[in-house]
């Protein structure tokens, strides 16, 4: 399985974000991507560069508006007070219920709040670059699995999952895995199932394709009473309008070991397969393992090998998105071995 990987993901690099009422260094860094890159290559995968600009995909699954605040951001942080080079920008007042979304505000401290969900997602100076690389990422790897490559990986941070139509959070910015959907649509495939594996649910990748019926999302993951995002992810959630009936989450409590996690995964493994998808996205999030520091589920790295496997077992062209996972010494071979069990099953 070939694999799309850019160092540009390091310009991605904020110090500190909040978490839990306190201020932390961040825990999605850089060295994440890094030590997947270098797990990849040790172990002999091909590894090759963006080849796809995704500047005609993003529009399909942003807003135009969240799209120019992004790329803009760092820079009109910088045009406040220059000494703002040294500082973080972060959210702090939200239009949340009875207050107007809709009424872009001028100042920019207040369009954060507009384009926010929480104040857990840190800018840097490079964060648009890095985001917009990563993108490129995953629409190249639509485009090598729509060419007939079995499946690709796309070895990317920040990752995706919780960005919205027009919002960022839970460190993500643009969607990785509905840009590799929406390409994958755009080359042809009429149906395309996002599978998100990711301890969190993946509320922005959902809200994408909540009233569509031609992308189907089945989210396995913590239970949103008790985890992150908390607003999103119940089992009441089913889609809406064209979509209803073409959205599946699976919350788990926290706690929830290796057997009962397949056997919530074969739930959603036979959803897809009703769903006459004809390639499929995974939100390949990591942080199920059972020493990941932010989350409470308790799969071990065999576990990930399983995991491959039962994904291959779909038939269905693959493209692989990085999303969350944060015992960094570990990941790569977790990422490494979803990949490697997939290519076992596939050569069966
Ligand atoms: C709270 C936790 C953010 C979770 C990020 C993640 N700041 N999402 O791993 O999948
Ligand atoms: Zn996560």
């Amino acid at each position: 399985m070939r694999t799309v990987f850019t160092p540009l993901h390091a310009l991605h690099a904020p110090a500190t974000e909040f978490f839990r009422g306190e201020r932390v260094p961040c825990f999605e860094k850089v060295d994440r991507a890094r030590y997947v890159h270098e797990a990849l290559v040790a172990r002999g995968h091909r590894v090759d560069a963006p080849e796809v600009d995704s500047r005609a995909v993003l529009p399909q699954v942003h807003g135009e508006r969240y799209l120019a605040f992004l790329e803009s951001a760092w820079a009109r942080w910088l045009a406040l007070d220059p000494a703002n080079a040294e500082r973080q920008p972060f959210p702090s007042t939200w239009p949340i219920r009875t207050l107007r979304a809709d009424c872009e505000p001028a100042e920019f401290s207040a369009q954060l709040g507009v384009y926010s969900m929480d104040s857990g997602t840190p800018i840097c100076a490079g964060t648009w670059a890095a985001a917009k690389a990563g993108a490129d990422a995953a629409a190249t790897a639509a485009r090598w699995v729509s060419q007939g490559e079995r499946a690709a990986f796309v070895a990317t941070r920040p990752p995706g999952h919780h960005a919205g139509p027009d919002f960022m959070g839970g460190y993500c910015f643009l969607n990785n895995a509905a840009v590799a959907a929406q390409a994958l649509r755009n080359a042809g495939a009429a149906r395309v199932a996002v599978l998100d594996v990711d301890y969190h649910h993946g509320n922005g990748t959902q809200a994408i394709f909540y009233e569509r019926a031609d992308v189907a999302f089945v989210s396995l993951h913590g239970d949103p009473r008790t985890e992150f995002p908390f607003f999103l992810g119940h089992a009441d959630e089913t889609g809406a309008g064209a979509g209803r009936g073409h959205n599946l989450n699976l919350p788990l409590p926290a706690g929830t070991d290796a057997q009962s996690w397949f056997q919530a995964l074969a739930h959603g493994l036979a959803h897809i397969r009703q769903s006459h998808a004809q390639a499929l996205v995974v939100s390949l999030g990591l942080d199920t393992f059972e020493n990941d520091p932010i989350s409470k589920f308790r799969l071990r790295s065999d576990d990930f090998l399983r995991l491959g496997e039962r994904i291959a077992a779909l038939g269905l062209p693959t493209v692989f998105v990085l999303e969350g996972g944060y015992a960094v010494d570990a990941l790569g071979l977790n990422a490494v071995n979803v990949l490697e069990g997939f290519e076992a099953q596939a050569a069966v």
